[in-house]
């Protein structure tokens, strides 16, 4: 029999890679999606993958309780991937109680689902290298404490407890991967990365001159969505449920991650670059720099794809998006 997995956020960026994996792996997957007035789901990731026939679409939404048992007691899931969320940092200033309801007490409405149903599902939940913020650690694991700094990382910093609550309290086998910032052609428009990949592209292509952006100084790690996937699988198959930074170990200004995307494509920087301080948040993370030894240690996960390539790739795919 096929193992069956149910993953929230299946529209999003990593949930569609993930889906794609799983099926690859012989799962049935499930998908929770939230209906909308203008189409029945947004599947347009799955769409750009070929998949969104072989994923079968549950709606549903983070914040009814009752529909998730349903939904629970409808797929009897092996495995649950937590990955829904508000996840757009900016917003979760405009949006704090939104942000606290979905990507906060969306992970309890999940774990109540699980807990209740009396299921032996493995659980996933995303949590995010947000979480360290204020960070006091050059290099941070899963033992450096955490200092959130916006109200998407306080409501991040909730679920990842109370993850690790509802394993010492009920012996749930669940598991928090704090991943680092992770791209894709998938990525939404609004992160940073392919906000530059789809402007370098307009600009390329004469539909644009100029890229407005904030705080370029800051520092991320940056790895691939497909990476990242595979470590969420990994952790699910673990013996013991653990928590396990996910990251690439190198980090890099926006500046330089600029530079990658505009040389690709034959352009200067300096010629297009404008800083808008409008695009500023109010508290920055300044920089993340993950340490992925215990991920690699225990299972043996390790990024193949670089920065360089996954930009190339993500400007690629934006000049064929923009050229249609
Ligand atoms: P996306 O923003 O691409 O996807 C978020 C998903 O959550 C979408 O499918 C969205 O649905 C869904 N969603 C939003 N609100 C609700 C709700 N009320 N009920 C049900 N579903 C909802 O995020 P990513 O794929 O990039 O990230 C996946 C998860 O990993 C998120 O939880 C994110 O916070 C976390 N994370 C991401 C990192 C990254 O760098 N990408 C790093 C660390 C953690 P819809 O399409 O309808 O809006
Ligand atoms: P982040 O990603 O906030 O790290 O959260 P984002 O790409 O939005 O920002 C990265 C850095 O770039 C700076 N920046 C800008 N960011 C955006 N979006 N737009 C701009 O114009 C701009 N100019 C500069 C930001 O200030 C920031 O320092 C992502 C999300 O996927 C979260 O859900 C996830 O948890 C974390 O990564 C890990």
């Amino acid at each position: 029999m096929a193992k069956k997995a149910l993953v929230t956020g299946i529209t999003g960026q990593d949930g569609a890679y993930l889906a794609q994996l799983l099926l690859e792996k012989g799962y049935e997957v499930h998908g929770l999606a939230r209906r909308s007035s203008t189409s029945d789901v947004n599947l347009t990731r799955l769409e750009w993958l070929g998949i969104e026939r072989e994923v079968r679409i549950t709606d549903g939404d983070l914040l009814d309780l009752s529909g998730l048992v349903r939904t629970m007691q409808d797929v009897k899931p092996d495995e649950v991937y937590n990955l829904g969320a508000q996840s757009f940092v900016k917003s979760s200033w405009q949006q704090p109680i939104l942000t606290g309801q979905v990507t906060g007490l969306g992970v309890t409405n999940v774990l109540e689902a699980v807990r209740l149903e009396k299921s032996d599902a493995r659980f996933y939940q995303a949590s995010s290298s947000e979480m360290y913020g204020l960070i006091q650690e050059p290099m941070q694991s899963e033992t450096t404490p955490f200092y959130p700094r916006s109200p998407y990382a306080v409501a991040k910093l909730y679920g990842h407890w109370l993850t690790i609550n509802y394993r010492e309290s009920f012996g749930l086998h669940a598991s928090s991967g704090i991943l680092f910032n992770h791209e894709s052609p998938l990525r939404g428009i609004e992160f940073v990365t392919r906000k530059v990949t789809d402007a370098v592209a307009r600009i390329k292509l004469g539909m644009a001159k100029e890229l407005r952006l904030g705080n370029i100084d800051a520092k991320r790690d940056w790895g691939h969505s497909k990476d990242y996937v595979r470590a969420m699988w990994m952790m699910l198959q673990q013996d013991v449920a653990d928590d396990y930074v996910i990251a690439t170990g190198r980090t890099t200004t926006v500046r330089d991650m600029c530079k990658i995307a505009f040389n690709h494509a034959g352009l200067n920087i300096d010629d297009h670059l404008i800083i808008d301080p409008v695009l500023f948040r109010p508290a920055e993370v300044d920089v993340l720099l993950g340490n992925p030894q215990k991920a690699k240690e225990k299972f043996g996960w390790e990024p193949k794809i670089t920065l360089e390539e996954m930009i190339v790739e993500m400007v690629e795919a934006d000049l064929k998006r923009l050229s249609k």
